[in-house]
């Protein structure tokens, strides 16, 4: 039995102490973060009473206006990180444009970009959702941030993580040093180091996961690798279809997760910017990989916030195998 609980803070500050030049900023935002994980799960984890606390639009027993959850999520960790001084600018999914930090906060050097709340429309059938976040440092000139400070590759990313709300809540990231998971212990309102060093394991799973609804809008390619997998490949299927589920999944046990383009979506559904280059950060440290079926996805490099693209990630051989037969089969 471990005898020693190591909760996020204590974390965070040793592995602060192994950088002499950290300044304590960085602590400090993930620590933003993790408050705003715990604010947000605690309204998640009510949301099957909203017969009860009543659904978005309505007043609840405050005489206070319901907000949709991933509106909730939206404020809560645009007013966890917006007075700090920490952070330059912000982007969010659910924000048309880039977020500055209003002028009577100071603003600092990091840029944060997130989907507060992903999945959402899961909420009603109680599958785990989560919370993505992806952080860069400011690059423009000015004092504080401007749009191109958001549109950075994937590979320039200094840390990246998720928040899973599942059977229990589960925060996990990687700041480039490993990948490491925390389990929130809701009777001390603490996360707790219980995943330390998360590597893919070896040999991986030989599963896949993609909405195989879509298998006639796939080109030839995904269509022949999908077929290659469950037929010569042996593999198995799973498919939740919250994207932070799968992942997590994959993390843990190995896999392929696939959101391909198709005919009527050129570059796939899920955004570039706060959720598949975040992932793919994690996925990485993790030992996997992550491309858009043609390119490293941490190397793509973005020119709008909310741009799409095609995702393989998972175990590495397996996101190797579908890079070669998407060439081959008119990809
Ligand atoms: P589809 C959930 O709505 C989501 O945004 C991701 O979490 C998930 O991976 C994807 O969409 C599922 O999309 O088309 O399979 O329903």
């Amino acid at each position: 039995m471990n005898s020693h609980v190591v909760t996020i803070s204590r974390f965070l500050i040793d592995e602060e102490r192994r950088h002499p030049e950290a300044t304590g900023n960085f602590t400090s935002l993930l620590h933003d973060i993790a408050l705003a994980a715990k604010l947000i799960g605690r309204e998640v984890n009510k949301a099957g009473l909203v017969d009860i606390l009543g659904a978005a639009g309505d007043e609840n027993v405050h005489g206070e206006t319901v907000q949709k959850l991933d509106q909730f999520a939206n404020d809560v960790i645009y007013r966890a990180l917006d007075h700090t001084g920490l952070v330059a600018c912000m982007a969010s999914e659910e924000n048309a444009g880039f977020i500055p930090i209003p002028d009577k906060f100071p603003a600092g050097d990091y840029v944060v970009i997130f989907d507060p709340l992903d999945g959402s429309s899961n909420i009603d059938v109680n599958v785990s959702i989560g919370t993505i976040f992806s952080i860069h440092r400011k690059i423009s000139d000015g004092e504080r941030g401007a749009l191109e400070d958001c549109l950075q590759p994937g590979s320039r990313q200094v840390a990246a993580g998720y928040v899973l709300y599942g059977s229990s809540t589960m925060l996990v990231f990687t700041s480039g040093a490993g990948v490491h998971g925390f389990t929130l212990d809701p009777s001390i309102g603490e996360f707790l180091l219980s995943h330390p060093n998360m590597r893919m394991p070896e040999p991986p799973a030989k599963v896949y996961s993609v909405n195989e609804a879509y298998y006639r809008r796939w080109t030839t390619g995904q269509q022949r690798l999908v077929s290659h997998l469950k037929n010569e490949g042996g593999f198995g299927s799973r498919y939740i279809g919250s994207f932070v589920a799968d992942i997590h999944r994959i993390l843990l046990q190995g896999g392929l997760f696939m959101y391909p383009s198709d005919d009527k979506n050129p570059s796939g559904k899920l955004r570039l910017l706060y959720e598949a280059a975040p992932l793919a950060m994690v996925v990485e440290q993790a030992g996997g990989r992550a491309s858009t079926g043609s390119m490293d996805l941490l190397d793509v490099e973005p020119v709008e916030l909310h741009q799409r693209t095609p995702i393989y990630m998972g175990s590495r051989a397996f996101v190797d195998l579908a890079e070669a037969m998407l060439a081959e089969g008119g990809g």
